[in-house]
Parts: C-alpha cells; sequence; structure tokens
C-alpha cells in the first residue's frame, strides 16, 4: 500500500515535469495576442461550419468600403478559409489609436491576425496567405517573382489612379479637373498594360489564376465607382468574368460585414 502511494506521489512529480515547458510556452504566447478587451470585439457568434478545427485562425481588420480590406477578405474567401471581422472605425480615429498602431504600424486597413502575428499592406497579406494556405500560389521562383512584380506594379500603377478616382467620387478627396484628367490617363495606361498581358494569357501571372489576380481584382472592381470605363479592354472584361466564376468568389457586400463578426 505504502509503496503503491510512493510509487503514485513519484508519478505525479514526473507528469509535473513535463507540463512545465508547455506551460511557460502557453504563458509567453499569451503576452502578444491582442485583448478582447482592448480591440473592443463583441462577444463570439455562434459557430457558422466551414474549416472546423483552425476557423479561429484568422481575424480580418478592415472596413467594409475599403478595397483592400475586400482583396484580403476575398483571398480568404477563394481560399475557403473562413475569418472573423473586426470593423475598424476610421471616422472616429479608431485606426491612430495606439491599440490599433501595435497591430498595423501604417495606421490603416486591412490588418491580417494570423495566430500571435499582425499582418499589414493587402498586397503582402494576400502573397502571405497564397504561400502559406498554398492556394493561388507560385509554384517556381520564377512564377513566384512574376505574382510579386505584378503586386507591386498594380499599387504603384493601378490601385492609386483608380482609389484616388473612386475617393473623389465619394467626396472623400478634393482634387481639380487637372488632376482628375491626370489619374484617368494613368488608370487608362494601366489597363492598356494588362490588355496586352491578356491578349496571351488567361490569367495575369500564370497559367492558372494566382494572387496576382486577385490584388489586381481586388481594385478593378471599384473602376465603376471611379468613373472608369472597362469595356475599351476586350480581355481585361473577359478575365474579370473568369475571375468572377471562382468558387469562392465574392462581391465586397458578400464579403465583408458592416459590423464586427467573431468566428
Ligand atoms: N497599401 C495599403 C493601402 C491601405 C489603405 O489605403 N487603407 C485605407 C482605407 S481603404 C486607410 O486605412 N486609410 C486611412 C489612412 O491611410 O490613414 C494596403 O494595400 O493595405
Amino acid at each position: 500500500m505504502a509503496r503503491a502511494a510512493s510509487k503514485k506521489a513519484a508519478k505525479k512529480t514526473v507528469q509535473r515535469k513535463v507540463a512545465k515547458p508547455a506551460a511557460r510556452k502557453k504563458l509567453s504566447a499569451a503576452r502578444t495576442p491582442p485583448s478582447r478587451k482592448a480591440a473592443n470585439t463583441p462577444r463570439k457568434s455562434p459557430s457558422n461550419g466551414a474549416v472546423a478545427g483552425n476557423k479561429q485562425r484568422f481575424t480580418l481588420h478592415g472596413v467594409m468600403t475599403s478595397g483592400p480590406t475586400y482583396t484580403a477578405a476575398l483571398m480568404l474567401s477563394l481560399c475557403r478559409h473562413p475569418y472573423s471581422y473586426i470593423h475598424v472605425n476610421l471616422r472616429e480615429g479608431q485606426h491612430k489609436q495606439p491599440d490599433y498602431l501595435v497591430k498595423n504600424r501604417y495606421g490603416q486597413v486591412p490588418t491580417l491576425r494570423d495566430g500571435q502575428m499582425f499582418l499589414a499592406q493587402s498586397s503582402a497579406i494576400i502573397e502571405y496567405l497564397a504561400e502559406t494556405l498554398k492556394k493561388f500560389e507560385g509554384k517556381t521562383i520564377v512564377e513566384k517573382q512574376r505574382i510579386r512584380e505584378w503586386l507591386f506594379w498594380q499599387w504603384d500603377k493601378l490601385a492609386v489612379p483608380v482609389f484616388r478616382l473612386r475617393a473623389r467620387n465619394r467626396g472623400l478627396r478634393q482634387f481639380g479637373d487637372e488632376v482628375r484628367v491626370m489619374y484617368d490617363t494613368e488608370a487608362k495606361a494601366a489597363l492598356a498594360v494588362l490588355e496586352h498581358e491578356l491578349l496571351r494569357s488567361d490569367w495575369i501571372a500564370a497559367k492558372r489564376p494566382t494572387a496576382a489576380d486577385v490584388g489586381i481584382y481586388g481594385v478593378l472592381r471599384y473602376a465603376p465607382e471611379a468613373s472608369i470605363d472597362i469595356s475599351p479592354y476586350p480581355h481585361v472584361v473577359a478575365w474579370k468574368k473568369r475571375f468572377e466564376a471562382l468558387p469562392g468568389f465574392g462581391t465586397p457586400e458578400q464579403l465583408l460585414p458592416m459590423e464586427s463578426r467573431l468566428l
């Protein structure tokens, strides 16, 4: 009896020893995640299924009307990965508050949380998702490089004119006709580059859709709101239709709620 009791005690000691490192790991991990209070998040909503087990992995912080937020949401949806969504109130300047700036040093939306990590810049976010989820990624170093090249180009030459013109139409930016014409000309030049590329290939950076298509679609979607007519670019129009037929595709209205939504 006494021997059994001492055996039991010894076993307990061993168990405690083994448990220690894991407990330490948990504690250090607990230092970095965003506190529910700090992020001012609502209570959890009941589960809505999809990829059970890892559905709490991603949280997207953004605004429904934001093109870059849509790009990130679109990528998650095309990857068939569920995500929680936190609405960031730009009007109230929530994106410039210290608790948001620790997540996104640029004070912009979107931000994507993956576990303990916060990611900024929509192009970098979708490239990261492509690589980590192994969907819409480049299969070779050449393809990866082409995707990156198009994503850099897209922000340099396409997103700036489209989003500036859209912001002007929405009354969020004021500039005169001269500047409007300049952006309009830049957007058309970018569309001509795309048209030329899509003459030769169904998709932008590879023989299949990649993160480059997602990034460019996330901007071109807003062309009508920027008063840019894409109909003179038939290959761009056909590509847009092909893209919209991809499984998991959704419009901004379908993918971005007005309010926070936790899985
Ligand atoms: N290059 C950034 C652009 C993000 C961006 O411009 N976000 C806007 C909303 S659509 C924003 O946060 N504006 C507030 C600010 O810049 O202060 C990206 O792709 O994530």
